[in-house]
């Protein structure tokens, strides 16, 4: 074997690699999709990245964050197989090694995911036995490229050989990925987008308010007062958004209660269901950041739920929990203190959208998603403040998340061209379940202006506003700052989104001619 190249050993050893996750693939189709190599090691990378690594992630590669870490992984995974193809071109063992290791590493990925059992290590056992013998086939069976069938030429041995070599090269990447994207395929037809458009949500025991005339200014680069499903922003750590049957569905409310309670879908359909307008916002929003939407939400109190299962003395803390295991904590006080805090199934007059928590999700008024919105959510466990740290706690996070006052400019955007006159200047502002009192502008750092604010349906919205511009020609630079109905005004010093979220004001160049 010692005469085959280094880079027909590479090839062979991609090759192997891809026969492995080509194979891994039809596996997952009974196992689930997050069984399969390259998702679970992705999740495990997710859940344990240093923070200012995921930090990095989202700031570079925004809500693609997932396929740029899926497609990193795949790439170093090609990277060690190549290596390891090289290695097991001197020595068959030294190749199968490094096959069992990656074997070993995906096994361990998709058993500690949330809800594993030992079935899902399958895919990876065997994409990694189906691997390992491509290997064999490429680089000591019958395919390898320097069998020296006696007596012949040596050119057109070794002519021969080259063939034989690139013809199980190519036919066993096909092979690959055929099988790999038709598993692929047949997992996707698992969905639950069928159960999803079979749910028809009852009517609201209590509507929504009507949106106020003008809540909505309706100018062309100004966000709309309600945000639409399609475009309304998504983040969660699920590198494969959770398929979850509404049939199969229940809720535990358990832990530190009286009376446990355990409910279906339909169960929960079954009650009266409250309709209400609450601006959801990220954490990891920057000033002036778009990780922010404004829905109808339809669901039940989770007041109502809370009371029937009777919390104990000292259990401050109500734990939601995912089906894929995330959890966040929300603050018992504040489910309980009259807000429109809800088990939510239906947004913008739909069933939840499937990423965006189907069948089930948590909504509450005034807290950032990650410590209050829990997508999927199949638990609710109370507990207390100091006996558990949710999923973003242990990551540098803060156990409390209000959210913070904060404003935006939408119009102009900085890129704009501008002409000297009255220029309307306008956006959005939020300071959920406490309100905004009022908005000011100022240009270079003149005076500050009251901005005109648009009527919202509760405090528990954003509120858009507008401003007058008499703009003379030149660069100038626009700021903004909303101020709370506790009249709070949002302070100038700068913070990042960790722990807790970002202050500052929003600030923006333009050049008016
Ligand atoms: N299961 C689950 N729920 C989750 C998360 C998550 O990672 N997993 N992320 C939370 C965070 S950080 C936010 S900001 C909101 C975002 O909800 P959206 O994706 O519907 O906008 O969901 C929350 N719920
Ligand atoms: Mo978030």
């Amino acid at each position: 074997m010692g005469s085959t190249s280094r880079g027909y050993a590479a090839l062979a050893g991609v090759v192997a690699a891809a026969v492995a996750i080509g194979a891994a693939e039809p596996v997952a189709v009974l196992t689930g999709p997050r069984s399969a190599p390259l998702v679970a090691v992705g999740g495990l990378v997710v859940d344990t990245v240093p923070e200012p690594v995921k930090q990095f992630g989202i700031a570079a590669f925004g809500t693609y964050d997932k396929t740029a870490l899926l497609v990193g992984t795949a790439l170093l995974l090609a990277a060690c197989a190549a290596l390891f193809g090289v290695l097991a071109a001197r020595r068959l063992g030294a190749g199968l090694a490094g096959i069992a290791a990656f074997a070993a590493l995906g096994v361990a990925a998709a058993l500690t995911r949330a809800g594993a059992d030992a079935f899902d290590a399958l895919p990876a056992l065997v994409g990694a036995g189906l691997g390992a013998l491509a290997l064999w086939l490429l680089l000591a069976g019958p395919l390898q490229p320097d069998l020296s069938p006696w007596p012949r030429p040596a050119a057109e041995v070794e002519q021969e050989g080259r063939r034989r070599f690139l013809g199980g090269v190519g036919a066993l990447a096909g092979g690959a990925v055929v099988v790999g994207l038709g598993g692929h395929w047949l997992a996707g037809r698992r969905s639950v987008s069928a159960a999803r458009r079979a749910v028809v949500l009852p009517p609201p025991a209590a509507p929504a308010p009507a949106v106020p005339a003008g809540a909505d200014l309706s100018l062309a680069q100004l966000v709309s007062y309600v945000t639409p499903n399609f475009g309304f922003y998504r983040i969660d750590t699920a590198l494969v958004v959770p398929q979850v049957d509404p049939d199969t569905w229940r809720l535990r409310v358990h832990g530190r209660v009286r009376r446990p309670l355990e409910l279906s879908f339909a169960d929960l359909l079954a009650r009266p269901l409250v309709e209400r307008y609450v601006t959801l916002a990220c954490v990891s929003n920057e000033v002036g950041g778009d990780l922010i939407g404004n829905a109808r939400w339809l669901g039940v109190p989770i007041r109502d739920l809370l009371d029937e299962a009777g919390p104990e003395e000292g259990a401050d803390q109500v734990v939601g929990r995912s089906v894929d295991g995330w959890t966040c904590g929300t603050p018992t006080a504040v489910l309980r203190d009259g807000r429109d805090a809800l088990l939510a199934v239906g947004m913008n007059g739909e069933p939840l959208p499937v990423e965006h928590g189907f069948p089930v999700r948590m909504v509450v008024p005034g807290l950032y998603g990650y410590v209050s919105a829990c997508k999927w959510v199949t638990e609710l466990e109370l507990t207390s403040f100091a006996d558990f740290d949710a999923y973003w706690v242990p990551r540098g996070w803060s156990a409390q998340g209000p959210v913070k006052t904060q404003s935006r400019i939408d119009v102009p955007r900085p890129r704009n061209r501008l002409t000297a006159g009255t220029i309307p200047v306008a956006g959005v502002a939020w300071a959920q379940h406490r309100g905004v009192r009022s908005v000011e502008v100022r240009v270079d750092g003149g005076p500050w202006r009251q901005a005109t604010l648009a009527p919202a349906v509760s405090a528990d919205t954003w509120v858009q506003w507008s401003w007058r511009w008499e703009a003379t020609p030149g660069e100038h630079v626009l700021q903004v700052r909303a101020t709370d109905a506790d009249g709070e005004t949002q302070p100038e010093r700068r913070q990042p989104v960790a722990p807790d979220g970002a202050t500052g004001w929003h600030t923006i160049r333009v050049t008016v001619r």
